[in-house]
């Protein structure tokens, strides 16, 4: 077969009014596709230039076809194809920091959005600001014209902006942190703090954090997945994105000047606060997808629909939700829990989204604090026995040690991969390699860690995961 001819931009490339932070398929699938639309609709310059912060990928993928790309949208119905125009240039801030700066300073640019994932903020987990022990951090504060970081490049961008008396930019994160456009503001205010209180102050003034909720299930796009629409469409396109059609985008209404996108037009909801939606979301999608990655993953599932089509993952999420995650979750306004978490599970089994366990399993050490250590001691504190949530702990306990229900080895990939193999190595018995973990104070606070009847739940089920395996452990914990 010869190579179909790679998608061509057929239009002018929207003025630039953001910079958008870590261009993956999330981002594609989500920002890009509001925004587009939002254009579309209401018009206003704000195309947006994309920004890697790693590999030069991103730029392979989108500049020989102009920035232009598919998103397919998965729905009940069958795929919806949409152009989306929306992204303006892009460029890998490793290979030219200056020319990113300088894209950043520029008055044009109102807004700086995120997706990088949670390690992408160098947060300090004891304490939640910025770990200034962090190796990039510490490159960024010696080398400030040069920064690796977020952090790094949003606070010299800002000094650049005030240098020269122009107006900050509005700073938004969209990953999947609590509070995370307040985790945002004070992770910015200390590394700024720390080249310049004067730079601190003014940001703190000026400069505006809103806080998200951002969701659309969006899976790493395959070779295969753009074959198969070069088969479809007659053209080769690199930076396709394949996600669900559900999406919701909650956002704090708190921008410089009140400037941003019609994104209102066109479904996103705005608020005062968006705590509670964040907990729903966080606590019911990402506590469960973590926990079937886990589980389903030592199960023998490739994908989230294969693990929920089996009944006992299927009750698993169901259990979960109504015994431990909803009864510590205040309803946000406009949202009925019960609905959101039965259409939660039809999300889940999607047969069209093919959501590796491998991927969403990424991270562990840095997703299981806000997805599900804090509703476990939440649960405790109310009197219950969060145990299907220690049951995932387990799970997360046996996926880290890196060596599968068969004895192959699993690609565990998390920044802390290392110390968490070390952690489980050391130890010869169960019990032994559980409390090694729980050590792991970047992990664990220290009251949960200390909670006698959370190590006992978490012994426990790791005991079973080694005696029956995964299938059977959550099998018995459903049939209870
Ligand atoms: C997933 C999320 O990879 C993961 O950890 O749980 O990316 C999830 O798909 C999104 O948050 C859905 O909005």
């Amino acid at each position: 077969m010869t190579m179909p001819p790679r998608l061509q931009r057929q239009n002018k490339a929207p003025g630039i009014g953001m910079v958008h932070l870590g261009p993956g398929a999330f981002f594609r699938a989500f920002n890009a596709v509001y925004t587009d639309e939002a254009m579309a609709l209401n018009g206003g310059d704000w195309g947006i230039l994309a920004v890697s912060l790693q590999s030069a990928r991103a730029r392979e993928e989108l500049a020989p076809q102009g920035c232009v790309y598919t998103s397919v949208s998965m729905g009940p119905e069958g795929e919806e194809t949409r152009l989306v125009n929306a992204i303006s240039d892009v460029m890998v801030a490793p290979q030219n920091p200056d020319a990113v700066l300088r894209a950043m300073a520029r008055a044009d640019v109102k807004i700086v959005s995120l997706t990088i994932t949670e390690k992408g903020y160098c947060r300090d987990p004891s304490t939640g600001g910025l770990d200034v022990q962090h190796p990039d951090v510490q490159h960024d504060l010696s080398t400030p014209a040069m920064p690796k970081t977020a952090p790094g490049l949003i606070v010299k961008a800002l000094a650049r902006r005030r240098a020269v008396d122009e107006r900050p930019f509005s700073v938004l994160s969209c990953d999947n942190l609590p509070d995370n456009g307040a985790t945002t503001r004070r992770i910015i205010l200390e590394f700024a703090r720390k080249r310049d209180p004067e730079l601190a102050a003014w940001i703190a003034q000026q400069a505006r954090f809103p806080s998200t909720m951002v969701d659309r299930i969006t899976p790493a796009t395959t070779p295969a997945d753009i074959d198969a629409l070069a088969q479809r469409s007659g053209y080769h396109d690199a930076a396709l994105v394949r996600h669900e059609a559900f999406r919701q985008w909650v956002i704090e209404d708190d921008f410089v000047d009140g400037l941003r996108p019609a994104w209102d037009k066109v479904g996103a909801q705005f608020v005062t606060s968006v705590t509670a939606h964040e907990k729903m979301k966080l606590r019911c999608l990402n506590g469960t997808h973590s926990t079937l990655a886990y589980l389903g993953y030592l199960a023998g599932y490739e994908t989230i629909a294969e693990t929920v089509a089996d009944a006992s993952f299927a009750a698993l999420c169901t259990t979960l939700w109504h015994r431990e995650i909803l009864p510590t979750i205040p309803a946000p306004e406009g949202e009925d829990l019960q609905a959101y978490v039965a259409a939660l599970l039809a999300r889940y089994q999607n047969p069209a989204i093919r959501h590796l366990t491998w991927q969403i399993a990424m991270d562990g050490s840095q997703k299981l604090p806000q997805r599900i250590l804090g509703t476990i001691a939440d649960g405790y504190a109310a009197g219950r026995a969060p145990d299907g949530l220690c049951l995932a702990v387990a799970g997360w306990m046996r996926y880290v040690g890196g060596v599968d229900e068969n004895g192959a080895a699993i690609d565990v990939r998390d920044p802390l991969a290392a110390r968490l193999r070390a952690a489980s190595d050391s130890a010869q018995s169960a019990a032994g390699k559980v409390d090694a973990l729980l050590d792991i104070r970047d992990v664990f606070d220290e009251a949960l860690a200390s909670n006698p009847d959370f190590r006992r739940a978490v012994h426990g089920a790791y005991e079973t995961l080694v005696s029956k395996g995964a299938g059977g452990a959550v099998a018995d914990y459903v049939a209870r």
